[in-house]
């Protein structure tokens, strides 16, 4: 099934660290522009393109197009939008300003920006059912599910910090480790 990845992490991470031999699909993005807006609407149109698509977002990606939902109502083509919600702008955790503690940067209102909304609740106004789910382990139950929904959103809670982090010791044991041959 077609994947869009939002722009911000998603799109990132699955170029750094997707398996190479996973099942082969379309994959969308739309780095040129790299914005975050317009999101939703543009899965909207790959889903009414294609039959049916995953969309992979960040919650400010998500937010910054709410009113996408509105294509709930005029919709081709099904969809799922798979929430990443770390409370903001997870990609911002990953830069050098965050590196000292001392520093007097409001960090959480000026980089993160998390917003204090239920997207869920947001997409239930539109008529779109949702799932939140306790742990990655829970996405193959929970992607079943959602394929015999027209609209489906599901919402997986995470660390923005601890997902840094992780990204980070990635790295570093992937420069670390020797090149095969
Ligand atoms: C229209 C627009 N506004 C602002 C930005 C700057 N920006 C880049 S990434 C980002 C945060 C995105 O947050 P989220 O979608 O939650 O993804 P995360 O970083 O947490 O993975 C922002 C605000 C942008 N790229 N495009
Ligand atoms: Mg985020």
């Amino acid at each position: 099934m077609p994947l869009l990845l939002a722009n911000s992490s998603p799109v990132r991470d699955w170029e750094s660290f997707a398996v190479a031999d996973g099942p082969p699909r379309p994959v969308y993005g739309f780095r040129g522009a790299s914005g975050i807006d317009g999101t939703l609407s543009q899965a909207f149109g790959i889903a009414a393109a294609t039959g049916a698509a995953v969309l992979l977002s960040g919650d400010l990606a998500l937010l910054h197009d709410s009113n996408g939902w509105l294509w709930a109502h005029q919709r081709h083509g099904r969809l799922t939008v798979v929430l990443l919600d770390n409370g903001g702008g997870g990609i911002f955790e990953q830069l050098p300003i965050r590196c000292d503690p001392d520093a007097e940067l409001d960090f959480e209102r000026l980089f993160a920006m998390g917003q204090p909304l239920d997207q869920s609740r947001l997409a239930a106004a539109h008529g779109v059912p949702s799932r939140q789910l306790a742990s990655a382990a829970d996405l193959p139950d929970a992607l079943a599910w959602s394929l015999e929904q027209p609209l489906a959103l599901l919402r997986l809670h995470t660390d923005r910090r601890a997902d840094a982090d992780l990204r980070q010791g990635l790295r570093r044991m992937a420069a670390s480790t020797p090149a095969p041959g």
